[in-house]
């Protein structure tokens, strides 16, 4: 699972990034400071099952502290767009190539409104936050659109000629973007376009572009720079108002401070697990007074906002955008083991309908090839290749592969 961090240059990608990554990449207050892609590995957080069986587990695939489970994702950084970058302003539309292989993508708002529509640092408050969703999100489109514009009266006749449908045409042309058939039909139905493709104008594709966008390529909110509050009227407030009408998935967020905590956790500073709504400081007198102003900006936010968002956004991005579920494989249903018998080893993301012959498929082509049936580890009980799997199972898989 691929989640892509997108949006306006300058309104804090890298250090959303840097923080939910144990990676460091260049963070400036200028445009296109990223221009090449990052790609890390974050975590989304989940109760890990150890807790719920009182057990102690022996992780190998992620990371459990105190019962909470940290699953590895992969998380892309992209470069900043302009509006205009898809006809080559700015860095272009190079970017949005990077963000083809995303499930989903959180679109990264300077919700302060401190820098202008080409990122640029202006006064807080200047900015718009608003126009700058809907720059973003058009760029996009227009950049789906031209992918399928490119030769489109030659490849509309042709694929006349070939007796093929428009919607497998424009699903050939967007197959690098996991884009299907059925997306494109769904959009065509949404949009009422009935009239021969030959007819269609650019505004009429620009429809179909964007609600293919919206079908394909989820969008989350993060409203970033949230910390920068004047003391009297909050402009970021007034935008987060403006923000509920827009009738959007979005959340407050710090990066900023996500950022600062990690720092500080990686020097031993601070007890701290990301996503938590507080954090402890070790002993104050290890800190100079300029960490502990940092530290006390991040307490601020941590009571006005509950967390830093970061983590927030990452959790609700596998888990209520996409839809997916955790479960725990095991080869040994008594002792909850692998064979080297660590305890629940895998803590492994899959989607709500996966069923238990998927799971084998998932775990090793092989299994899945000799799958026999499954056994719920906690009840003991066989289950067939068909089951669908339900979030925190654990399961172990039977396969002629799996019996020696
Ligand atoms: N106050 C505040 N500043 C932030 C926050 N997040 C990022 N910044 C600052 O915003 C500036 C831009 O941050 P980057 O992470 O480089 O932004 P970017 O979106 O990756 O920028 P480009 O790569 O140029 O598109 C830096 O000065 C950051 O320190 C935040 O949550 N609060
Ligand atoms: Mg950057």
């Amino acid at each position: 699972m691929i989640i892509g961090l997108l949006g306006k240059a300058n309104v804090g990608k890298s250090t959303f990034f840097n923080s939910a990554t144990d990676l460091f990449v260049q963070v400036a207050n200028f445009p296109f400071t990223t221009i090449e892609p990052n790609i890390g590995i974050a975590f989304v957080r989940v109760n890990c099952v150890c807790k719920e069986m009182s057990i102690l587990d022996n992780p190998v695939n992620s990371k459990c502290i105190n019962g909470f489970r940290f699953i590895p994702i992969k998380l892309v950084d992209i470069a900043g767009l302009v509006p205009g970058a898809h006809s080559g302003r700015g860095l272009g539309n190079k970017f949005l190539d990077d963000a083809r292989q995303a499930d989903v993508l959180i679109h990264v708002v300077d919700i302060s409104g401190s820098t202008d529509e080409e990122g640029k640092p202006v006064s807080m408050g200047s900015g718009n936050p608003l126009s700058d969703i809907e720059f973003v999100e058009n760029e996009f489109d227009l950049w789906i659109r031209s992918l399928i514009l490119k030769d489109w009266d030659k490849v509309v006749k042709e694929s006349e000629n070939l007796k093929q449908r428009i919607e497998y045409t424009i699903s050939k042309r967007l197959s690098g973007l996991s884009i299907n058939e059925k997306v494109v039909r769904d959009s065509m139905n949404t949009v009422g376009l009935i009239k021969k493709p030959l007819d269609w104008n650019e505004n009429d594709l620009l429809l179909l572009c964007k609600q293919i966008r919206l079908l394909s390529k989820p969008i989350i909110i993060a409203a970033n720079k949230a910390d920068l509050l004047p003391s009297s009227v909050s402009s970021s407030d007034q935008n987060i108002s403006k923000l509920k009408t827009l009738n959007r998935v979005f959340f407050p967020c710090v990066s900023e401070a996500e950022l600062l905590l990690k720092r500080a956790l990686q020097k031993n500073l601070i007890y701290y697990l990301p996503g938590d709504s507080d954090f402890e400081i070790k002993n104050s007198d290890n800190l100079s007074p300029k960490q502990l102003d940092a530290l006390g900006m991040v307490s601020k936010v941590l009571k006005k906002f509950d967390s830093t968002g970061v983590q927030k956004i990452l959790n609700y991005a596998c888990f209520n955008i996409l839809n997916n579920i955790v479960v725990y494989p095991v080869e040994d249903e008594f002792k909850f083991t692998d064979k080297k018998g660590n305890v629940l080893p895998d803590a492994r993301i899959v989607s709500k309908d996966t069923t238990a012959r998927d799971l084998a498929n998932l775990i090793h082509k092989e299994l899945g090839q000799g799958f026999l049936y499954a056994i719920d580890a906690r009840s003991k009980q066989r289950i067939g290749a068909e089951h669908v799997l339900k979030n925190n199972d654990i399961i172990k898989i039977v396969s002629t592969t799996s019996r020696n």
